[in-house]
């Protein structure tokens, strides 16, 4: 054989080797799926409620929240939604019967923040923090991630009580389903 036929065949070997480590290595990553999700006054996406998002049971989820309102949002992941708000409201009236009346004690109350907890999962924000919520300050962008490996429906929520105390922003419509399939 040529050196120079030797050399072609070589190089052609060496390019088909780094193509098949390529599709190796596209297939064998973990499946990302990412949203990008606005707030407002009192919905995701629009003035109530918010677009369903369908994912893949033990996909990673990246979602990046964008507060296009004038208070406070929040992302809040929960399986049940029902029971969410029925503790949330439950929460809120009995430390009112206390006699914490205002937004801020209530929000302060471990009662308050133990009830938004009960049903609700963990997150991840980028940069690895770990947390129940993902907050969104009016103007203010944020990025985090999520792992759901159970099929099955969940709902995302916002659990803030700025401008509609004593009620939360979920209890005024601001709550989308999440699917998530096998
Ligand atoms: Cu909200």
């Amino acid at each position: 054989m040529k050196r120079s036929t030797t050399i072609v065949l070589g190089a052609v070997i060496v390019a088909a080797i780094a193509v098949g480590l390529g599709v190796y290595l596209a297939t064998s990553q973990p499946r990302l799926k990412e949203f990008k999700i606005e707030t407002r006054e009192f919905g995701y996406n629009g003035p109530s409620g918010g677009p369903t998002l369908t994912v893949k049971a033990g996909e990673t989820v990246r979602i990046t929240l964008v507060n296009k309102g004038a208070v406070d949002h929040e992302f809040r992941l929960v399986k049940d939604k029902d029971a969410f708000l029925s503790d949330v409201q439950k929460a809120v009236e009995k430390l009112q019967a206390q006699g914490i009346k205002d937004e801020e004690g209530v929000e302060n109350a471990p009662a308050f923040k133990e009830a938004r907890r009960l049903q609700g999962m963990q997150l991840v924000q980028v940069g690895g923090e770990l947390d129940w919520d993902v907050d969104v300050e009016p103007g203010e962008t944020r990025t985090f991630e999520l792992v759901i490996t159970t099929p099955g429906t969940y709902w995302y929520v916002c659990g803030e009580l700025d401008a509609t105390f004593p009620q939360i922003h979920a209890q005024r419509g601001m709550f989308a389903q999440i699917i998530v399939q096998p």
